[in-house]
């Protein structure tokens, strides 16, 4: 079995974890393999984004504590639109710390994580606790994204971590969703789902570390399934546009992996 062979609609099979198996569908029925990061601090324009680049996604990742005009009525409205326009709402949390913790952090506080993000992140650094905090909370309904590396420049995850991560992943398969990786780490496992972050229309950096490769770079040579783009469509002029141009773009390059 090569998951990078495989068309997303015969994965769907494969998935153990329910939110998988909704989100190969949403991806199928829209085309998009793009997940917008919308990493923006006023509400106003969260929710414009989302309403704007809403049928060009499959996944609206969110860092919620970026917000600074949040109130807990954004989720309804959040909600709204991600229904409006059939995509799944993220939460992009890294949680990292001891599984008690993470209980508190995804179901209490200001944001409720648990009551509106049907996917978030995680780290795999604490173990097997962090998992066991999240599943043991209400549902079967929610899916993890585990970091098994990270875009970044000069990470300390070395390959002992990246493969316990994907280890970790299988020994959780109804729980996680999938990987946040750089590279085609799992090709034997096409119920996971690949999220690659740091793509933009060309190869490049931040100033602050982050390195982007292109579409097709990630696509067809890293193996990811979704993209994650933030301000290759945030900064642009016309973000709808922006957003549609990526979706046909990743998922061109999607199809001629599966040729
Ligand atoms: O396209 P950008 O650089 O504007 O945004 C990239 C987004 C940000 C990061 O928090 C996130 O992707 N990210 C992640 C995720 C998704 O977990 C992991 C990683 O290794 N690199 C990365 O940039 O919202």
């Amino acid at each position: 079995i090569d998951r990078l062979r495989m068309p997303y609609s015969e994965r769907i099979d494969y998935c153990k974890n329910k939110v998988s198996a909704k989100l190969f569908k949403i991806m199928l029925e829209k085309k998009s393999n793009l997940c917008i990061a919308a990493d923006v601090t006023a509400v106003s324009e969260l929710l414009d984004l989302a309403d704007q680049v809403g049928p060009h996604i499959c996944l609206l990742k969110t860092h919620i504590d970026i917000l600074e005009d949040f109130t807990p009525d954004v989720i309804q409205t959040l909600k709204d639109i991600a229904e409006k326009h059939n995509f799944l709402l993220f939460e992009d949390r890294k949680f990292a710390d001891i599984g008690k913790t993470v209980q508190l952090q995804y179901n209490k506080g200001v944001y409720r994580i648990s009551s509106w993000a049907e996917i978030v992140t995680a780290h795999s650094v604490t173990g097997n606790g962090l998992l066991d905090a999240i599943k043991g909370s209400d549902n079967d309904t929610k899916g993890v994204f585990l970091l098994a590396e990270t875009s970044s420049a000069g990470s300390l995850i070395n390959g002992a971590y990246t493969q316990s991560t994907i280890k970790m992943a299988l020994q959780y398969n109804e729980l996680v969703t999938g990987i946040v990786c750089q590279n085609p780490l799992f090709t034997e496992h096409p119920g996971l789902i690949q999220l690659t972050p740091g793509v933009q229309l060309q190869a490049g950096k931040d100033n602050l570390g982050q390195q982007y490769n292109s579409v097709e770079v990630v696509m067809q040579e890293k193996g990811a399934d979704i993209a994650v783009v933030g301000r290759g469509i945030t900064l642009s002029t016309d973000p709808a546009k922006s957003a549609e141009n990526y979706k046909k773009l990743l998922w061109n390059a999607y199809l001629k992996r599966i040729e």
